[in-house]
Parts: C-alpha cells; sequence; structure tokens
C-alpha cells in the first residue's frame, strides 16, 4: 500500500507498527503543498492509495473524482472522532474522507531576536511591511511555499477575505508579496523546523502551528525554561485548516486502505501522531495520551478568544482559482 502524506506528518514507527501487526508493506512517500499533491495525482500518477488533503483541496478532489466514496459509519473507530471536526462543509457526512490533525498558519519567530524583543509580532505587517522588514529581513525570512496559504496571509494584512475572488484585490495581494519578496530568504514548507528554525537560518517564518511548536520543544533548555522559537497568531486574521485521511479513487487496494484509515483514528494511534507532530488532534478519545505539554499549548490548541479570528480557506471558483495560479507563477517567477 502506498502512502502519500505532508512532510513530517507522521511517526514512520507508527507504519512501521502497522507493517509488523498486519504485514501491510507501506511505500511511504511525502509533498509540501496541497497543490503538489494535486498536481501529481493530475498527472495520472497511480498507485498512492491513501493521501492527506486540506479541507478546501477535498472539495477540489471530490469535484475532480480524485478521492473514492466511503463508508465511514462501518469503521468501528469513528465514533473516536470529535463530532466538531465531523460532516464539514467541504465533504458533508464524511462520504469520502476523515480527519487527520488540525492547525494554523501563524508566524514562527526567534526568541531573544533584538527586533522582535522590542516588537514581538502581532501583525502581518511583519511580513508584509518594507519599513519593517527593511530593519531585520538581513537575519532571514522565510514564508511557506504555498499557493493558498500566502495569498491568505496577505489578504488578511490588507483586510481582505483570505478566499477573496475579486480580481482587483488578487491584483493588490499579487503586488504587496512581490514587493515584499525582496526581502524573504526561502519559499520553503518542508522541514523548517529541523533545516529552517532550529539551526537559525531564519529568524522569522510563515509557518504551521506544530512545526513551530516543535521547534520551541526541541529547542527548550530547562534552565531558563524557555525555548528558541515563539508562535504569533497575527490580530488581523489567520487560517485555521484540517488535513483529511482519503482514499484515492484510483486505489486498487481499498479495503487495505481503508483498514489503515482506520488504524490512523485508532486512540493510542492518533495520540502517537500528535505527540510526534505537535498538530492538535480532532480525535477526542487520543486526548487522554496527548502529552499535557500540547494539550496545555495555546499555540497548539488556540483559545476561544483567538479561534474567533480564524477562518477557513475554500475553494474558489473556476475564474479566480485561474488567477490564483496566474499569481503564483507571477510571485515564483525569478524565485
Ligand atoms: C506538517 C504539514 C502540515 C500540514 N509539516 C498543513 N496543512
Amino acid at each position: 500500500m502506498s502512502v502519500y502524506n505532508w512532510a513530517d506528518y507522521i511517526d514512520e514507527q507508527i507504519l512501521a507498527d502497522y507493517t509488523e501487526q498486519y504485514g501491510v508493506e507501506i511505500i511511504y512517500d511525502t509533498y509540501a503543498s496541497n497543490e503538489d499533491l494535486l498536481a501529481k495525482l493530475q498527472a495520472g500518477a497511480e498507485g498512492y492509495d491513501v493521501i492527506f488533503p486540506s479541507d478546501y483541496m477535498v472539495s477540489i478532489m471530490i469535484d475532480l473524482g480524485l478521492v473514492a466514496e466511503i463508508d465511514a459509519s462501518s469503521l468501528s473507530n469513528i465514533g473516536n472522532m470529535n463530532p466538531a471536526f465531523m460532516d464539514a462543509p467541504f465533504d458533508p457526512g464524511n462520504k469520502h474522507c476523515v480527519p487527520y490533525q488540525w492547525g494554523t498558519t501563524g508566524i514562527g519567530y526567534r526568541a531573544g531576536n533584538e527586533y522582535f524583543e522590542a516588537n514581538p509580532p502581532t501583525s502581518w505587517a511583519v511580513l508584509f511591511d518594507p519599513e519593517i522588514l527593511a530593519t531585520y529581513s538581513g537575519d532571514g525570512i522565510n514564508v511557506l511555499n504555498d499557493a493558498r496559504e500566502l495569498p491568505a496571509a496577505a489578504a488578511f494584512y490588507l483586510g481582505f477575505d483570505p478566499n477573496t475572488e475579486d480580481p482587483a484585490e488578487l491584483d493588490q495581494i499579487l503586488e504587496t508579496i512581490l514587493t515584499a519578496k525582496e526581502y524573504w530568504k526561502t519559499f520553503n514548507s518542508e522541514g523548517y523546523d529541523t533545516e529552517l528554525l532550529i539551526p537559525d537560518e531564519v529568524v522569522l517564518t510563515h509557518g504551521w502551528s506544530g512545526d513551530v511548536a516543535l521547534a520551541y520543544y526541541e529547542t527548550y533548555d530547562e534552565e531558563t525554561e524557555d525555548g528558541n522559537w515563539y508562535y504569533s497568531i497575527p490580530e488581523e486574521g489567520a487560517v485555521k485548516w484540517l488535513d483529511n485521511i482519503c482514499v484515492t479513487s484510483s486505489s486498487e487496494k481499498q479495503a487495505t486502505a481503508l483498514h489503515f484509515m482506520n488504524y490512523l483514528l485508532d486512540a493510542e494511534v492518533g495520540a502517537a501522531i500528535t505527540n510526534y507532530t505537535y498538530y492538535a488532534s480532532p480525535n477526542a478519545a487520543a486526548m487522554e495520551f496527548i502529552l499535557p505539554e500540547i494539550i496545555e499549548d495555546e499555540s497548539i490548541f488556540p483559545p476561544a478568544e483567538v479561534e474567533e479570528k480564524l477562518e477557513w480557506l475554500r475553494e474558489v471558483g473556476d475564474d479566480a482559482a485561474l488567477k490564483y495560479d496566474e499569481l503564483w507563477t507571477a510571485v515564483k517567477a525569478g524565485s
């Protein structure tokens, strides 16, 4: 069986345990974005059985017939899931996919950096305002290499809807990104805790909650009782996402894939996933097995007042989708 997942998104020991218990060999591969996953499947890649698209990408894949229909009620562990994450608008009735992990997209910044000590980042301006960028960008800035996340961040900064379909707003988003891009060092969504944050290749990153939290805990010093990386959700708002476990419609091993899907929904396996990734779990039964430092961490499980500022990305209409593609091509040109 072939499993295609986001980078750094499962403890590979869980896959080894599954193989040992059930004798199913797993071919494991990773991707960096929903769009990379989509492109791979659209290019006709056969042989991927289990994939992990986010919310808006599930809608796109359902429309394109890329994910198989499932009977979620036949999964013995489905009752473990927190009902708040079931029956989402992107897949009513969980007819195709089940929840895997969730999180937010914010800003990770280096503790102890002189500029941030004086100005803790509370606004997306730290990533987009050229005057601010000029003060500290020499120390290194990374942004997510992501065709929806980066425009969404610019949209929050400009006060627009992160799912805007307005061509004039999309033009302004592009301008804002192109201006700021001069100050950014890297576009990287993969391994950035180990390759970018922990080795201090950058001092600020546009990033996903779990990876930044992981960098904090991995650099935690018992003596100072602090880690090197803090996470901030800007006051203008931020993206909240839910990644899902789906079976591809081209899979020839659908029964095995469903069996594996159910395994991932087990309470202890669900906890092992979160205890490795430091992302929030939609598995209610897993909560008692999750490390207290994760459960209590508000950068991983945000408090209600932060939740209110979070928005989901949605599938946009065809015209806007084309515009987002063009925008992204223009952003990446010459980088
Ligand atoms: C972890 C990937 C997080 C997935 N590196 C963001 N949707």
